[in-house]
């Protein structure tokens, strides 16, 4: 029976209060894991749910009087970020029910809780060969003026052999913008080292000229002998073309970042060196496992590395660890205000987006004095017996 339109607007009524309710909920730090590092919040910031009822009803009763979801939003999650005039802004990879992601604006008070998108997703201009699916965008705020959005273009394999559905191409795709609405896209960035996934703009001109993060990969979903987190300098943007990539963080055996790794978000900038923030990924009996890393890279020289505190920093904890791609954390967006705290935004599990707090202080305190990773047991177990040596001269430890 076709509901009256009473009851259609009873039900619309307790949607959008269900909505609001969704959106307005409060965020709380977790207390119980204290690592004095950072800290992560009770409640994902930002999930499907979270998508305006708009965008997925038709909210006319005389079209739709089942109040019929007419377009499903799966999952919003690896956000870029971006702090811009002192609204705390997340470019979000949204995907629909029919696994197509595209980006949207979500926007907070805080960096914490109260995400709501804005109005419509963004309207991305394509090239001359249209993207299939594109993801997790780098919002790059560059000293030439520009914002830039860095994301994945992934397109079908055209030299997959008939019948191959799955075989794909990941291109680094480069669009740019003033106000995060209004978007020109470039030419995606021409690596002569295959597929590129997890490309990502230094936010300063170095030497007068552009410079990339890249991750050089074989195939699509492997890196094969490729791998590594790339460095790569550009002249033209608006013609971007790596004529040579430098491996600046390799993928390592027997480690977090054994099977690949790819720089998350843009460095921040601060007197110790840029920070960075990283995933790394290895296989297990179980699949893929992504964790977060952090490194420091010279001031002077941005492609050096000064400092790689061992393992991870961050790891899928408790909810995290499931959802459409289990066992996944993954980071493309940080914020640092002007108090020198930092929001690390995180995707877990390729399904919600999270958050967890930081200062600039505590994370260079991190990673200049956390040990590097020994790569052997043996080394293991000997940094844990200094620090208990160095313990003894202190009061507390008896
Ligand atoms: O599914 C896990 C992640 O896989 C890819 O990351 P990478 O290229 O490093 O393997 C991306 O598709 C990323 O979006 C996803 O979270």
């Amino acid at each position: 029976m076709i509901p009256s339109k009473k009851e259609f607007n009873k039900q619309l009524e307790k949607l959008k209060k269900q909505h609001v309710k969704l959106l307005t909920k409060k965020n709380k730090p977790q207390k119980k894991a204290y690592n004095g590092i950072y800290t992560r919040y009770k409640r994902p910031i930002l999930t499907g749910e979270h998508a305006p009822l708009e965008w997925r009803f038709n909210l006319n009763y005389e079209t739709n009087p089942f109040l019929m979801q007419r377009i499903g939003i799966n999952a919003a999650f690896n956000s870029g970020a971006i702090y811009l005039d002192g609204k705390y802004l997340l470019v979000a990879r949204v995907e629909g029910w029919d696994r197509k992601s595209f980006f949207a604006v979500a926007e907070s008070p805080n960096g914490i809780d109260n995400w709501r998108f804005w109005k419509r997703p963004i309207v991305l201009p394509e090239t001359d060969e249209p993207d299939t699916n594109v993801y997790d965008m780098r919002v790059v705020q560059h000293e030439d003026g520009w914002i830039y959005g860095i994301f994945c273009a992934e397109r079908k394999d055209s030299s997959a052999p008939k019948g191959d559905t799955s075989m794909a191409t990941a291109s680094g795709g480069i669009a740019r913008t003033k106000d995060l609405v209004n978007w020109e896209r470039l030419p995606d960035f021409i690596s002569h080292h295959g597929q590129q996934r997890n490309l990502v703009l230094h936010p300063e001109f170095v030497d007068g000229i552009y410079a990339f993060y890249t991750r050089p990969q074989d195939g699509f979903i492997e890196v094969g002998g490729g791998g590594g987190i790339g460095w790569a300098l550009v002249d033209d943007i608006t013609k971007a073309e790596a004529l040579h990539e430098e491996i600046i963080d390799e993928k390592v055996y027997h480690s977090i970042k054994e099977l690949k790794n790819g720089q998350g978000p843009a460095p921040l900038k601060t007197e110790k060196g840029w920070l960075h923030l990283a995933h790394g990924v290895r296989s297990c009996a179980a699949g893929l496992r992504y964790v977060l890393y952090m490194f420091v890279a010279s001031l002077e020289d941005p492609s050096k590395v000064i400092a790689r505190p061992g393992g991870y920093f961050m790891a899928p904890e408790g909810e995290e660890r499931i959802g459409d791609v289990s066992n996944v954390l993954f980071a493309n967006g940080w914020i640092r205000n002007e108090k020198d705290e930092v929001f690390i935004y995180y995707g877990s599990s390729d399904t919600r987006m999270h958050v967890a707090t930081s200062t600039i202080e505590r994370l260079v305190d991190y990673c200049l004095n956390t040990p590097e990773d020994g790569l052997r047991s043996a080394e293991s177990v000997k940094k844990i017996n200094e620090l208990i040596d160095r313990n003894k001269s202190y009061p507390h430890s008896k």
